[in-house]
C-alpha cells in the first residue's frame, strides 16, 4: 500500500496546481495553455498569497486571544525586495508548488524575475528594518512594522552618457499580490491650525488607510504583519467645483493628500519639500499609534498598562515625533496628566541612532514645527523646559565650582560683547547643551529641534548599531546624555536574515552545507555554521566549494551582460562595492586603485602582465539625487571602463562594470557570485554597515577599514584573514586637523592624480573630485584618503597573492561562512527582545 504521506503530498500538489489554474482562469483572466511568464507569476503569487493570509488569520487571532506584549517597529523604510520565493520557501511550499510551476513552462526563479521589487528604502537602514521583520517573525514574537505605502519607491537608475539618471519606480503597475487593502481602517490625520483651550483644532485633515503585509516567519506558522499607510483626502471630489468647470480645482484635495505618501524622501530643497518630510513622519507616526491605541483599549482600561503591552522601537530619527504625539494623545484624547503621560511614553518609546553623520541627523526649524504641528511644538517646548528644570540644580553647582573670572585680555572683549548683547545668565548658557530646541549655528536666530535629543530623553533607551558605533555616540552626539544616564546607552549589532541572504539567494552553497552538516537546522540556528570549519582543510571540499562559487560567478557574468554589454571572463578575480554611493564610502578610492593597476599594466612588459591576476571591478549603488560630488563618482566609475574595458593592451585582466539600478534582487545574485567585496569607509563613519556581513555568509572574502560592524566581522573570521587597512577611528580628529599640512609619501598618488586630470578625459572633468582630496587649499580631504591611499594598495596587493593560492583562498572563505553566524538577524532580534523591548515569543500551536 503507498503509504498515507505520500498521498497527501500527491493530493496537496493537485491542489496547489488546481488552484493556480483556477486563479490563472478567472483572476488573471487568461487561458493556461497560453500564460505570458508575467501571468503565470500572477497565478501563482495570488495562490500563494492565499496560504499566506490562511497563516497571517490565524497568528493574528491567536495573538489576540493571548494578548501578549508587542513590539511596533517604526520606521520610514522597508527595503522588502521581491516576495514570492521567501514566502513559498518560509511557507514551506516549493514541494507542493514547484511541481505545478513546471507544468506552466516556467521555474520558480523565472517567475519570480518577473515581480516587481518592493523598493520603500534608501539602503542599509531600510534593508535592517526587512531583516528584522523576516526574524521577528521567524522567533514568533509578537510584532509588526508601521511604515508608509509609498507609490513610488526609491528612483530608478538609469546612465546617460556615463551619468547617473533618474526616473520614477512605478512598482504597483501589475496590482501587488502581498498586501491586504484595508479601506476601512483609516485614521484622521491633522496639519497646521491652531491650539484652542489645550487642544488642536487643525485645518487640514487627511486619511491614512492601512494596507497589511503578512511576513511570513521560518519554520514557524507564525506569520507577523508590515502595516503601511496610504495617505487619502477627506473627501475626494468637489463636484461643485467639476459643474463650475474648474476641473483642476475639483481634485486639488485628492492631489494635496496623495502627496503625503508619493515618493520616499521628497527633495527638501524647497520650503515644500521639507514640509512634506515632516508631513510624511507625522503621518505615519500617528496613524501607527492611534492604531495600536485602537487595539489596546479594546481589552484594557487603564492606559498605564501601555508599556506592559507595548514597545515602540524607533528606527533613526525619522519616527521620533513619536515622543509629542504619544503625549499629545495620552493627554488630549485619553485625558491624562502630563506626569503620568510621560512617565507612559519614556516607558513605551525605544530609539536607535544609524549614523554620525551630521546631515543626516534631523532637525527641524522651530517655525516649521510650529506650523504645521502647533501642539506637538508646545509639548516640546514643555518636555524641553522640565527636563532642563531637572538639571538645573546639578549644572547650577557645576557652573559655580567652575572660576567666575575670566582672563583679563578676554574679559575686555566679553565687555565689548555685552555691549551689544542682553547678559547670559551661565546656568541657562551651560544648560544649552542638553536642550531639545538649539539655535542653528550656521543661522543666528534660527531655532531648531534636535529630534535625536527629543528621542533620547523622551525613551527608555538608546542604541546604536555595531559595537564601534555604540561607543562612538556615546563620546560624541549624545556624550552629555550618557553621562547622566549611562545605563540608557546600548548597543545591538546589527544582522541580516540567512534566509533571504544565504538559503535562497545561493541555493547551491545552501545545498553543500545541509549537505555537510547532515541537517538544514542552521539555516534558523546559524551557530551550527562553526560545524564547517573542520572541512576547511580537506581539499575534496575546496573543490566542492570552488565549483559552486564558479557557478554563482557565470550567473553574476550573465547579469553583468544582460544589464550592461560587457563580457567579463569568469577566470578573474570579482571584486565588488556595492552600496549607496557617498564620499564617506570612498568608492574613489577603490578607483584610485584601479587608476593604477592600470597603469601599472599598461607599464608592464607582456612578460611581466602574465603575473597579474586578472581582476573584474564591480560597482552598484545610487547617489542622491542632489549629491553632486557622489555623481561625479559614478561617472568616474564609468569613465573609468570606457576606457579601461576598450584599451586592447589591458584586455582581460582587469575590467570596471558599473551596474545600473542596483536593488535587493540583483544583491542576491551579485553576492553569492563575489570573490573579494570591499567596505573601506574612513574609520569612524560608517554605523555598521549590513552587507559586508552578506558577503561573509556566502564566503566572499572582505578588504576593509577598521569600521562598523567590520571590526566585529575581523574578530569571529579572525583580523588575520581580513584584508585589514587604514587609519584608527581614534585617530581622525587629530588626522583631519594634520591634512592641510599633510603630504601622500607615495609616487602613485601623484600619478592617479595626474592621470584623473591628464587628457585621457574632457578637460576639467574630474577637477573638482581629484581638487576635493588633493588640493588643501580648496578643502581638506575630509575623509583622508590621502591618509589611506598607501595601505590600501598594500591589502589589495595582499588579495592577489592569495587567490595565486587557490586552496589557501578557498580556505578562508570557507572560514569566512562558518564563523558567520553571529550575524544573524536572529540573533540581533533575539538580543533587542530581551535587553529593550521585553517582548517574548508567542508561537501559534501547530495543528
Ligand atoms: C537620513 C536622512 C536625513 C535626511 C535626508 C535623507 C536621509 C536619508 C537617510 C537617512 C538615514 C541615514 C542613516 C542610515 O541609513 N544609516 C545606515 O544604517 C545601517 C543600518 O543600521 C548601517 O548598517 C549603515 O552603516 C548606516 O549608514
Amino acid at each position: 500500500p503507498v503509504p498515507m504521506e505520500l498521498i497527501r503530498v500527491d493530493q496537496q500538489k493537485a491542489a496547489a496546481e488546481t488552484e493556480i489554474l483556477r486563479k490563472i482562469a478567472y483572476q488573471v483572466g487568461v487561458d493556461a495553455e497560453s500564460v505570458t511568464a508575467q501571468q503565470a507569476y500572477q497565478g501563482v503569487a495570488w495562490t500563494v498569497r492565499e496560504r499566506l493570509i490562511d497563516a497571517f488569520n490565524k497568528t493574528q487571532a491567536y495573538w489576540r486571544e493571548k494578548d501578549p506584549k508587542f513590539i511596533y517597529y517604526l520606521s520610514a523604510e522597508f527595503l522588502m525586495g521581491r516576495t514570492l520565493t521567501n514566502a513559498v520557501n518560509n511557507l514551506g511550499l516549493e514541494g507542493e508548488f514547484g511541481e505545478a510551476i513546471r507544468k506552466l513552462g516556467y521555474s520558480l526563479e523565472e517567475l519570480q524575475s518577473q515581480e516587481q521589487n518592493a523598493s520603500l528604502g534608501n539602503g542599509g537602514l531600510g534593508r535592517l528594518a526587512a531583516c528584522f521583520l523576516d526574524s521577528i517573525a521567524t522567533l514568533s514574537l509578537p510584532g509588526w512594522g508601521y511604515g508608509i505605502r509609498y507609490r513610488y519607491g526609491m528612483f530608478r537608475q538609469g546612465l546617460e552618457n556615463g551619468y547617473q539618471s533618474e526616473s520614477p519606480d512605478y512598482w504597483l503597475t501589475n496590482g501587488n499580490p502581498w498586501e491586504i487593502p484595508r479601506r476601512e481602517l483609516a485614521y484622521k490625520i491633522g496639519f497646521y491650525g491652531s491650539v484652542q483651550q489645550g487642544k488642536w483644532v487643525p485645518d487640514e485633515q487627511v486619511y491614512a488607510v492601512a494596507y497589511d503585509n503578512p511576513i511570513p516567519g521560518y519554520g514557524t506558522k507564525t506569520v507577523g504583519n508590515l502595516r503601511l499607510f496610504d495617505c487619502q483626502p477627506m473627501s475626494e471630489f468637489k463636484l461643485a467645483s467639476f459643474n463650475e468647470g474648474k476641473y483642476s480645482e475639483a481634485t486639488d484635495a485628492k492631489r494635496k493628500a496623495e502627496d503625503i505618501s508619493a515618493v520616499l524622501y521628497p527633495n527638501d530643497a524647497t520650503e515644500y519639500g521639507r514640509e512634506l518630510r515632516l508631513k510624511q513622519q507625522i503621518f505615519f507616526v500617528s496613524a501607527a499609534i492611534q492604531d495600536t491605541l485602537a487595539r489596546f483599549k479594546k481589552t484594557h482600561k487603564d492606559m498605564k498598562e501601555l508599556p506592559s503591552k507595548a514597545c515602540f522601537q524607533m528606527n533613526d530619527t525619522h519616527p521620533t515625533i513619536a515622543v509629542a504625539e504619544l503625549m499629545r494623545l495620552l493627554i488630549d484624547q485619553e485625558g491624562l496628566k502630563w506626569d503620568a503621560a510621560w512617565d507612559i511614553t519614556t516607558k513605551s518609546l525605544a530609539f536607535t541612532n544609524h549614523t554620525v553623520m551630521p546631515e543626516a541627523l534631523e532637525k527641524w526649524p522651530v517655525k516649521v514645527m510650529a506650523k504645521l504641528l502647533p501642539r506637538h511644538m508646545e509639548i516640546i517646548e514643555k518636555i524641553d523646559s522640565i527636563w532642563k528644570d531637572s538639571l538645573r540644580a546639578k549644572v547650577t553647582s557645576e557652573v559655580g565650582s567652575q572660576p567666575k573670572q575670566a582672563a583679563p585680555e578676554k574679559a575686555a572683549e566679553a565687555t565689548k560683547e555685552a555691549a551689544a548683547e542682553p547678559p547670559v545668565d551661565p546656568v541657562e548658557a551651560a544648560l544649552a547643551k542638553y536642550s531639545i530646541i538649539t539655535e542653528n549655528p550656521w543661522e543666528k536666530g534660527v531655532k531648531l529641534v534636535n529630534m535625536a535629543f527629543m528621542a533620547t530623553i523622551g525613551s527608555k533607551s538608546t542604541n546604536g548599531v555595531a559595537a564601534i558605533h555604540s561607543e562612538i555616540i556615546k563620546e560624541t552626539i549624545f556624550k552629555d546624555f550618557y553621562e547622566l544616564s549611562p545605563e540608557k546607552f546600548q548597543n545591538k549589532t546589527n544582522g541580516v536574515t540567512p534566509r533571504r541572504w544565504l538559503a535562497y539567494c545561493n541555493p547551491g552553497l545552501s545545498k553543500l552545507i545541509t549537505k555537510t552538516l547532515g541537517s538544514d537546522e542552521w539555516i534558523s540556528k546559524t551557530d551550527q555554521l562553526t560545524g564547517l570549519k573542520q572541512h576547511a582543510d580537506d581539499k575534496a571540499f575546496q573543490k566542492q566549494w570552488r565549483s559552486i562559487k564558479l557557478e554563482n560567478k557565470q550567473r553574476l557574468a550573465d547579469l553583468i551582460k544582460s544589464k550592461t554589454g560587457i563580457s567579463v571572463p569568469t577566470n578573474a578575480l570579482y571584486d565588488v562595492q556595492i552600496k549607496r554611493i557617498h564620499e564617506y564610502k570612498r568608492q574613489h578610492l577603490n578607483m584610485f586603485s584601479v587608476v593604477n593597476r592600470y597603469l601599472e599594466i599598461k607599464a608592464a612588459s607582456p612578460e611581466e602582465r602574465k603575473k597579474f591576476v586578472p581582476r573584474v571591478v564591480i560597482i552598484g549603488g545610487k547617489a542622491a539625487s542632489a549629491y553632486v560630488m557622489a555623481k561625479k563618482m559614478i561617472k568616474l566609475v564609468t569613465s573609468l571602463g570606457d576606457v579601461i574595458n576598450n584599451d586592447p593592451e589591458v584586455s582581460d585582466l582587469l575590467k570596471v562594470v558599473f551596474i545600473p539600478d542596483y536593488n535587493v534582487s540583483l544583491a542576491e545574485t551579485i553576492i553569492p557570485g563575489a570573490e573579494v567585496s570591499q567596505h573601506i569607509s574612513t574609520a569612524g563613519t560608517e554605523a555598521s554597515g549590513t552587507s559586508n556581513m552578506k558577503f561573509q555568509m556566502n564566503g566572499c572574502l572582505i578588504i576593509g577599514t577598521m569600521d562598523g560592524a567590520n571590526i566585529e566581522i575581523a574578530q569571529e573570521s579572525g583580523k588575520e584573514n581580513m584584508f585589514v587597512f587604514g587609519v584608527d577611528a581614534k585617530d581622525i580628529g587629530r588626522l583631519r586637523e594634520e591634512r592641510k599640512n599633510f603630504k601622500v609619501n607615495d609616487p602613485r598618488w601623484e600619478k592617479v592624480m595626474s592621470f584623473l586630470t591628464g587628457n585621457t578625459f574632457e578637460q576639467g572633468l574630474f577637477q573638482d573630485l581629484v581638487d576635493n582630496v588633493n588640493d588643501m587649499s580648496k578643502a581638506n580631504d575630509w575623509f583622508l584618503l590621502g591618509n589611506d591611499f598607501t595601505d590600501y594598495l598594500r591589502a589589495q596587493d595582499e588579495i592577489d597573492v592569495l587567490y595565486k593560492d587557490q586552496d589557501a583562498w578557498t580556505k578562508r572563505s570557507i572560514l569566512y561562512t562558518a564563523s558567520s553566524g553571529f550575524f544573524s538577524s536572529d540573533r540581533c532580534i533575539d538580543q533587542y527582545a530581551k535587553e529593550i523591548w521585553d517582548v517574548k515569543p508567542c508561537p501559534v500551536p501547530s495543528s
